[in-house]
C-alpha cells in the first residue's frame, strides 16, 4: 500500500525577515502564514518571560499588515500604551531578544525610543498617542516633509480624556494623520462608559457587514486619490451606520470603518488607501480585533491573559509562583471590605484598574458603591472629590505612577478644598519588569509638598490594614497611603485595621549612635541591617515613621539628639520623605551640632527593568546597602567593626 508522505512543514517566512522592508512584496498568503509564525513566536517568549500576552495577539494582522504597507521607520507608526507591541519588535529587528523581554538588560515590555528606530514614540502609559502623532505630523508639515504618522489606540485608551483632547485638536488642524481604533471591546476588563457602548452600537448596526465590504470594494475600486463621486456614496453608507455621521467624524476626522482586523483582504486596502490619498485630513480607521487572538486560552480569558506570568502554551496554565504571604494588593482590598461594611459612606473608585487594584473584589461585594470609570485618572480624583462633597468616604485607588497624570486634581480639586478623599496608591517604589514608565517613585515628592494631606507608607501588610482604617476615619482634610506591588511579609493581620494616632511613628528597636528611621515597606531590610550591625557589635535605634506627613517631629527630634548618625530610608524619589526630615532638621538647628543624616531614596535616574530584588541591590536600598551607609558615616570600615 502506497503512503501518501506527510505534508512538507512550510519554510519558516519569520527566519527571512530581519526588518519590515522584507514583507513588502509579500502576497497575501504569505502575510498569513508570518502572522502566524510571528504569534507562536510571541506566545513562546511571553510564556517563558511573562509580560502582556492578549493584546500583541490580536493585533497580529494589523501589525504585519501596517509594516507591509507603511514604508517604517520613515512612516512613523505608534503604538499607545505598547503593550501590545510585541508582534512588532519581533518584525522591527528585535527577534533575538524577545526572551530578555522585561528582564534585566534586556528588552522593555513597552515601546521605547532608545530600543529601536521603529519606536518613535515611548510609551508605558496609555492615550498618548494621538497627541504624539499630530505632534509629529505637524512637525512634518513644517519641515516640508512627506511621510505618514499613524497611531494605533485600543478602545479602552480611547476612554481617556487626553485622546480626546488630542481628537479634537487633530480634527481641525489639516495634518495628514492616520489615527487606527483597534476595537477589541475590552480593556484590561471589560470596557467601560459611553464611548464603548458607542462603539458597540457602530459593530451592531445592521449596516455594518454592507459597509464593510463598501469598503473593501471600494478601496479595490478607486485608484488613489478617491474619486470625488465615490467619496460622496462611501460618505453616504458611513453616515448610514450612526445614522447621520460618526462621532468622529463631528470631530473633523474622515471615518472608515469597521473593517475586520483579522483580515487581510479587507485590511490592505483601506490602508494602502489611507496611505496613498493626498488628503490633508487626519483619518480614523476603525479596526476590529479580538484580543488574544489565535490562542484559545487567552481568547477564552482575555482579562486574564492581558498581562501574565510564564505558563504552559501546551495547557495555557499560568505558572503560579508559590504565594508565601497575600500581596499588598488583596490585604488593602480585604481591609476596604472590612471598613465598608461597618459604614456604608465608603464608596471606591478605579480607573479601569478593577483586578489590579483589588476593587474587583470590592465590587463584588458592594456592587453600587464601586465605580469604575474607565482609564481617566484625572476624572476619577474630582469625581471621587464630588463624591467627598456629598459626604460619601471615597477611596480612590489608583497606581502611583498613573495618579501622576491626575496631579492637578490632586492639588486643586481635593486638596485645596480640603475634601476628605482617600488615595489608596498602589505601586508604589520600584515594580520589578515593567520598569521606569509603572515605578511609583515621585508620590512622595509631589504629595508631601501640598498643605494639610496625611500621608501613611505601610511598613508591612498589618500596618496596610491600619492605614485603611485610618484614612477612613480622617474626615476633615484628604489622606492618601502608598503600597508596593506583590506579596507582604507574611505577618499575622487583623479582622480590621485600627486608627493611629495621626503622625506618629513607633520605634522598633532602642539603640545608641546610630538611628535608622525607616517609611514604608524597607522596614523589613532595616531590620536585617540592624540584625547585621548589632552582631557587629553595632546596636542601632531603629524606628518606623509610618507617616510622611505630618512628620513625628518629636520623634525625628529625640532620633537627633541621641545618635551621631540618622539613616532615612524609603522608596521613593529625592523630594520626599528623607528631604522634608532634612529640611525640618535644618529648621531646628539640628543639624548644627554635626549630627550626620544621610538620606536613602530611589537614585536621581530612572531604575531598569529586573526583579525588584535586583533593582534595590543596585541602587543600594537594601539590607547591605543600608549597612555600608551606617559604616561609611561612622567612617569605619567593615574589616573594624568585625574586629
Ligand atoms: C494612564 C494609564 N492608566 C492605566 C493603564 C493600565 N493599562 C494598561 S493597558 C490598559 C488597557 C488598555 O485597553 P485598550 O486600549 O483597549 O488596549 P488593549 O489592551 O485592549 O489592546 C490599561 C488600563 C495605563 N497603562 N496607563
Amino acid at each position: 500500500m502506497t503512503r501518501t508522505p506527510p505534508a512538507k512543514p512550510k519554510a519558516s517566512l519569520l527566519e527571512g525577515v530581519s526588518r519590515p522592508a522584507d514583507i513588502r512584496d509579500f502576497s497575501i498568503e504569505e502575510l498569513e502564514q508570518l502572522t502566524e509564525e510571528v504569534r507562536q513566536e510571541m506566545i513562546h517568549s511571553v510564556s517563558i518571560t511573562g509580560g502582556h500576552l492578549g493584546a500583541g495577539l490580536g493585533v497580529a494582522e494589523l501589525t504585519v499588515a501596517l509594516h507591509h504597507v507603511f514604508d517604517t521607520p520613515r512612516d512613523k507608526l505608534i503604538w499607545d500604551v505598547g503593550h501590545q507591541a510585541y508582534p512588532h519588535k519581533i518584525l522591527t529587528g528585535r527577534r533575538e531578544r524577545m526572551r530578555t523581554l522585561r528582564q534585566g538588560g534586556g528588552l522593555s515590555g513597552f515601546t521605547r525610543r532608545s530600543e529601536s528606530e521603529y519606536d518613535p514614540f515611548g510609551a508605558g502609559h496609555s492615550s498618548t498617542s494621538i497627541s504624539a502623532a499630530l505632534g509629529m505630523a505637524v512637525g512634518r508639515d513644517l519641515k516640508g516633509d512627506n511621510f505618514n504618522v499613524i497611531a494605533v489606540i485600543g478602545d479602552g485608551a480611547m476612554s481617556a480624556g487626553q485622546a480626546y483632547e488630542a481628537m479634537n485638536n487633530a480634527g481641525s488642524m489639516g495634518s495628514r494623520l492616520v489615527v487606527i481604533l483597534n476595537d477589541n471591546d475590552m480593556s484590561i476588563a471589560p470596557p467601560v462608559g459611553a464611548m464603548s457602548a458607542y462603539l458597540s452600537r457602530l459593530l451592531s448596526s445592521p449596516t455594518y457587514h454592507s459597509v464593510r465590504h463598501l469598503a473593501k470594494d471600494l478601496a479595490h475600486l478607486l485608484p488613489p486619490p478617491l474619486e470625488r463621486a465615490a467619496k460622496r456614496a462611501e460618505e453616504y453608507a458611513r453616515g448610514m451606520v450612526s445614522g447621520g455621521g460618526t462621532l468622529f467624524e463631528e470631530m473633523g476626522f474622515y471615518y472608515v470603518g469597521p473593517i475586520d482586523g483579522h483580515n487581510f483582504e479587507h485590511l490592505l486596502p483601506v490602508l494602502k488607501n489611507v496611505r496613498d490619498s493626498d488628503d490633508a485630513n487626519a483619518v480614523l480607521v476603525h479596526v476590529v480585533t479580538k484580543k488574544g487572538r489565535g490562542y484559545p486560552p487567552a481568547e477564552a480569558a482575555a482579562d486574564k491573559y492581558h498581562g501574565v506570568g510564564r505558563f504552559d502554551v501546551v495547557t495555557g496554565q499560568l505558572d503560579k509562583p508559590k504565594a508565601n504571604a497575600p500581596t499588598y494588593t488583596a490585604v488593602f482590598s480585604k481591609a476596604l471590605q472590612a471598613e465598608a461594611e461597618h459604614d456604608d459612606r465608603i464608596v471606591a473608585i478605579t480607573a479601569a484598574m478593577p483586578a489590579g487594584t483589588g476593587l474587583d473584589k470590592f465590587g463584588d461585594r458592594f456592587p453600587a458603591r464601586t465605580f469604575d470609570v474607565g482609564i481617566a485618572e484625572q476624572h476619577a480624583v474630582t469625581f471621587a472629590a464630588g463624591l467627598a462633597c456629598e459626604g460619601f468616604k471615597p477611596f480612590c485607588a489608583i497606581y502611583s505612577s498613573f495618579l501622576q497624570r491626575a496631579y492637578d486634581q490632586v492639588q486643586h480639586d481635593v486638596v485645596l478644598q480640603k475634601l476628605p478623599v482617600r488615595f489608596a496608591i498602589d505601586r508604589a517604589g520600584l515594580v520589578g519588569a515593567d520598569g521606569a514608565t509603572h515605578a511609583g517613585a515621585y508620590d512622595m515628592a509631589f504629595l508631601g509638598c501640598l498643605p494639610d494631606i496625611v500621608i501613611m507608607c505601610p511598613a508591612d501588610e498589618a500596618e496596610l490594614m491600619h492605614a485603611v482604617a485610618t484614612a477612613a476615619s480622617i474626615n476633615d482634610r484628604p489622606s492618601a497611603f502608598r503600597y508596593p506591588r506583590g506579596e507582604g511579609v507574611g505577618i499575622e493581620l487583623p479582622e480590621r485595621g485600627s486608627v493611629l494616632p495621626i503622625g506618629k511613628g513607633r520605634v522598633i528597636r532602642e539603640g545608641s549612635r546610630v538611628a535608622i528611621l525607616s517609611l514604608g515597606t524597607r522596614l523589613a531590610e532595616c531590620i536585617k541591617a540592624a540584625d547585621e550591625l548589632a552582631s557587629r557589635g553595632l546596636n542601632p535605634t531603629l524606628a518606623d515613621a509610618r507617616f510622611m506627613k505630618p512628620l513625628d517631629e518629636e520623634l525625628i527630634l529625640r532620633l537627633a539628639r541621641d545618635h551621631d548618625v540618622l539613616i532615612t530610608v524609603e522608596e521613593g524619589s529625592v523630594g520626599g520623605f528623607g528631604s522634608h526630615v532634612l529640611h525640618f532638621l535644618a529648621g531646628q538647628g539640628a543639624l548644627d551640632r554635626g549630627l550626620k543624616v544621610r538620606p536613602l531614596a530611589l537614585p536621581d535616574y530612572f531604575v531598569e527593568h529586573n526583579n525588584p530584588d535586583t533593582q534595590y541591590e543596585e541602587i543600594g536600598l537594601n539590607a547591605s546597602g543600608i549597612v555600608s551607609t551606617v559604616l561609611d558615616a561612622l567612617g569605619q570600615e567593615r574589616a573594624a567593626i568585625n574586629a
